[in-house]
């Protein structure tokens, strides 16, 4: 339930503004926090045997959502039918629980990285169905409840945008593709069902097949919730038409999300490489924050030493925000900068960021954010701004609020008077509203 909660306050997150964050002050804060006060995740794949040491401690610090990057695909799971090895997932779901992550389940039917008993196997239409299903209920099932978007079904399309003749789609058409969603959807009821691919990041041919494919599967009513670009992107190739093309497939009704982000080049990197990628990085971040439906991104390894990309392509590399080393590189701060609070600083000592964390008519809910960026610590503290469409503050938690007129003071109460150099405390309210509903212009606190 509070998993549900919490997915759902990133979808609605719909608003929020700040003050007085520089931007290189934002670099120091950890991604995941920042990514939160925007109302989105910061996520990266993994790989479960190297959690420990520096590697485990910057997965943990720096992330809020996991995805195993191959501990959960067929291949791994189910090596001969109907024996399942969990030991990779289950200590990749541990980890993530560990952290307070989500995780992104990745994934339930794909062409690739299956065992050779399914891909190799001659099967009738019915028998494959139901290896399927089977295969759906035993993992999603294994995990229910404790998986935040479910890749239900992963690259189902040809470079042209039509059906990939896949096992799955040579023996089963498209109906592979509903009736896998509808197992997902039976096996855990909570967990956001995405359709996940590649090179569909920008409009084009294959992305216009994945748009008419969502909208035939929504009006069939298929339980698809979301849809992945996976954006392994190459370095100054950002599509420029990224934004819009997630705007479109929001349109029809369905969350987004960056699944698989890297940005390759050819080696050897150097500077004005890396800051093209930083570049890079940060217009994939803004287009996901230009979307509210965009859920959140998920690089595909954080550090150059746990990246496919090498190993794939041949003289190429360097395709993620951390060094070898786990030493960030430009693109993290790239990352971090776009995460900053929006409005320009004030030489102040503490930053605010505010989000409406759900929204019904007449009413909403919002978390404020109070961040300490001085070097002392705060005794006491207020955070004051202005309701700009009349909204009225009518409880609130974590804070004595008070309001006259438009003006809104909100002061500590004596349990959370202090907060630490760099540390935050949060407070909220609900509120009520008519007409629009618009985040405050700007705060001040101190
Ligand atoms: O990162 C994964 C790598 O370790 C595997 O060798 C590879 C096998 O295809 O899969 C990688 O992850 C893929 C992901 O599951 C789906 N989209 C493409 C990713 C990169 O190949």
């Amino acid at each position: 339930m509070l998993r549900r909660l919490i997915a759902g306050a990133a979808v609605l997150a719909a608003a929020l503004t700040t003050l007085a964050t520089t931007p290189a002050a934002a670099a120091d804060a950890p991604l995941r926090e920042l990514a939160e006060a925007r109302g989105r995740y910061l996520g990266t794949a993994v790989t479960a045997g190297k959690l420990t040491g520096g590697y485990a401690d910057l997965a943990a610090a720096q992330f809020n959502s996991i995805t195993p990057g191959n501990e959960m695909k067929w291949g791994s799971v189910e090596p001969t039918r109907g024996t399942y090895d969990w030991t990779g997932a289950d200590r990749v779901v541990a980890f993530a629980e560990a952290h307070g992550q989500r995780v992104r389940g990745h994934t339930l039917v794909w062409h690739s990285q299956l065992p050779s008993w399914v891909s190799g196997g001659t099967w009738t239409a019915d028998r494959l169905r139901t290896l399927m299903t089977d295969h759906i209920t035993a993992q999603a099932g294994r995990y229910k409840g404790r998986i935040d978007h479910w890749d239900v079904v992963n690259e189902p399309l040809n470079e042209d945008g039509t059906l990939r003749q896949s096992v799955f789609g040579a023996t089963l058409g498209e109906s592979y593709i509903a009736d896998a969603f509808r197992a997902a959807r039976a096996a855990d009821p909570a967990a956001k069902l995405y359709l996940n691919d590649y090179s569909t990041d920008g409009v084009g041919a294959k992305s216009d097949g994945m748009y008419a494919l969502v909208k035939r599967l929504l009006a069939q009513g298929v339980p698809v919730d979301g849809v992945g670009f996976q954006a392994h992107l190459v370095l100054g190739q950002v599509p420029a038409s990224l934004e819009t093309n997630l705007r479109r497939f929001a349109e029809l009704g369905v969350d987004v999300a960056i699944t698989e982000l890297d940005i390759r080049m050819t080696l050897p990197a150097t500077d004005a490489k890396l800051a093209q990628q930083k570049a890079d990085y940060a217009s994939v971040l803004r287009a996901c924050l230009a979307v509210t439906r965009c859920a959140g991104v998920t690089v595909w390894g954080f550090t150059d030493s746990d990246s496919w990309i090498p190993d794939f392509f041949p003289g190429q590399g360097a395709a993620t925000p951390y060094d070898e080393s786990l030493a960030p590189k430009p693109a993290r701060a790239g990352i971090a900068e776009t995460l900053a609070p929006v409005t320009p600083p004030s030489p102040g000592v503490c930053s605010v960021t505010y989000a409406v964390t759900s929204q019904w008519t007449g009413g909403f809910t919002a978390q404020v954010t109070l961040r300490n960026t001085g070097t002392a610590a705060l005794n006491g503290w207020t955070v004051r701004w202005s309701q700009p469409a009349g909204q009225r503050v009518t409880q609130a938690w974590n804070a004595a609020v008070t309001q006259t007129g438009a003006e809104v003071t909100a002061a500590n109460l004596s349990y959370n008077a202090t907060v630490p150099p760099g540390g935050s405390v949060s407070f909220g309210f609900n509120g009520a509203w008519s007409g629009t509903n618009p985040p405050p212009a700007a705060f001040t606190c101190g």
